[in-house]
């Protein structure tokens, strides 16, 4: 899978894509992960890339301009999948999307700043909008290296048998059960006997119920 990060700050994923299961999934040639800087394309002396918005009001507007020319440029080089605009005024990104993205072979990520970017490049470009949730981020670049790691480590081939996707919280609907590791007693907090067992078909039993009542309780709106 490949996917390409347009963006005025591409140092910010400098961190992420290059530790832990991003790095791994680079280096395997499971995912190609391309940044590219706004800025390099704008066209003007200044290198602008963002506006005064038509109408007056405080904030800039990123310019269609730089945007659609980094976009034209990928869009003749391959087939996209999809051409995401990451900004808070969207659906919420969930496991399910993640699931699906996770089985196309190149996307386009476009991080918004300021007051956005001009309608125009949404409506003729843009075929999917994605919040990380409901607060305010100074840009969508920290929104975008979440939406990544979550997509790429569901990849087959990036994560090991240990660290299987399977049983991550929410990958059934449900939160994780808790998960314990020796000693089986420390200072007289106890391990639940039944983990200790050797029952598997009682160990399943005791993390399908707890995972349940966790749910229940702190994300009843899941169930
Ligand atoms: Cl995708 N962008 C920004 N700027 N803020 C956000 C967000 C995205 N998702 C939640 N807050």
């Amino acid at each position: 899978m490949r996917i390409d990060i347009l963006t005025i700050f591409p140092e910010i994923f400098d961190g992420p894509f290059n530790m832990s299961m991003l790095k791994r999934a680079q280096e395997k040639g499971i995912a190609e992960l391309h940044l590219h800087n706004i800025r390099d394309y704008s066209t003007d002396k200044q290198k602008s890339v963002d506006d005064y918005a038509f109408g007056g009001g405080a904030g800039m507007v990123m310019m269609i301009q730089p945007i659609e020319d980094v976009i034209l440029k990928l869009k003749s080089e391959r087939n996209y999948d999809e051409i995401i605009y990451m900004t808070p005024d969207a659906n919420v990104w969930n496991q399910k999307m993640a699931n699906q993205l996770s089985m196309t072979d190149n996307i386009i990520i476009l991080c918004g700043h300021y007051k956005g970017v001009d309608q125009r490049i949404r409506d003729h470009y843009i075929t999917r909008e994605v919040s990380i949730g409901d607060y305010v981020l100074t840009g969508g670049e920290l929104a975008a290296a979440v939406v990544v790691d979550s997509i790429v480590r569901l990849i087959p081939g990036v994560l090991s048998d240990e660290t299987s996707a399977l049983t991550d919280s929410h990958q059934d609907g449900l939160l994780s059960p808790p998960v314990y590791t020796r000693p089986s007693d420390y200072n007289g907090w106890k391990v639940p006997e039944v983990l200790l067992s050797g029952n598997t078909r009682l160990v399943e039993e005791w993390r399908e119920d707890k995972a349940i009542e966790l749910t229940k309780k702190i994300r009843p709106d899941l169930l």
